[in-house]
């Protein structure tokens, strides 16, 4: 890390050049409920999704080239190739939920998407739609049509953009579905590289990324438990802090019943022992 020079800060998350083409993100063991980052590390959080990411990126690269070049050994840093990020968030919806509950509630539409009527919330779309969104400076993400999205990335990026992110999202929620875990929505994030190809970047299909439902308890009619994060929201809820800026600490079976649960979707997805990981990270890759 000594000739990396910090590029910015995420919620979670840390961003470093190591050279002209190569990035370095940094995953913590910070973790966010409603947007607000709580005073208490789950440990390991940030090796779980490094090490999924990894773990799709090296199964999802006939569907579309990636930014990963390498995990390093403490893994929760990933090596990657310096892209020209597109400045759309590209959302793939198969469940209606946050944001596209809302939308569809007030108008019967996301993003453009016409949608039955007396679909419930949480329940499973007829087809998963692609929902694109603003990257905000600050605050809050805003859907946008697919022809807004259409006119600031460009027709042809954009038509790549959502054939691309259907595919990835068609293939990983049926993988997932097959080891229990529902994928309600995720986002993906693409750039360029010099040659002009579409490049999926970031972090890609993980908890922080996506709405993982544990599949066994799926009861569509309102709002999911969250396969990684119910124990931190009833404890939220508990004292008094449902969905505001919660500043609490949170009790220890609190936070080591939410490592076993990012430890838990790691080895159904991956089907590997964490422990494994940890002694070699590259093992997601093969
Ligand atoms: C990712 C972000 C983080 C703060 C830029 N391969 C890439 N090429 C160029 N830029 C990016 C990537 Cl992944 C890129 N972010 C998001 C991550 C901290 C912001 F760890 N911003």
């Amino acid at each position: 890390m000594a000739n990396a020079v910090h590029l910015g800060s995420g919620k979670v998350r840390e961003l470093y050049a190591l050279d002209v083409e190569r990035l370095l993100l940094v995953a913590s063991d910070r973790i966010s409920t409603f947007d607000v980052v709580l005073p208490t590390a789950i440990p390991d959080k940030g090796r779980v999704l490094t090490g999924l990411a990894g773990f799709w990126f090296a199964r999802t690269r006939s569907i579309c080239a990636n930014h990963l070049l390498a995990l390093r050994p403490d893994g929760r840093s990933t090596e990657c190739r310096r892209l020209e990020m597109l400045p759309i968030e590209c959302v793939v919806r198969g469940y209606l939920s946050g944001s596209g509950w809302k939308d569809y509630r007030k108008a019967g539409e996301v993003c453009g998407h016409r949608l039955p009527t007396g679909l419930r919330e949480s329940d499973r779309l007829p087809e998963p739609i692609f929902t694109p969104a603003t990257k905000a400076q600050s605050g809050h993400d805003e859907n946008i049509t697919r022809e807004q999205a259409a006119q600031i990335v460009g027709a042809q990026r954009f038509a790549e953009a959502e054939r691309l992110s259907l595919a990835l999202y068609n293939f990983a929620a049926a993988y997932a579905l097959e080891r229990g875990i529902i994928i309600a929505d995720t986002k993906f994030e693409f750039g360029t590289d010099r040659t002009g190809g579409l490049v999926l970047g970031d972090e890609a299909l993980t908890p922080d990324s996506s709405r993982f439902w544990p599949a066994d308890q799926y009861a569509p009619g309102g709002l999911q438990p969250s396969y990684d994060k119910q124990y931190v929201r009833d404890f939220c809820e508990k004292i008094g802090w449902g969905n505001t800026y919660c500043h609490h600490e949170l009790p220890a079976e609190v936070v080591e019943g939410t490592r076993g649960r990012y430890v838990e979707a790691f080895e159904q997805l991956t089907t590997l022992r964490f422990n494994d990981y940890l002694a070699n990270p590259s093992i997601v890759l093969s």
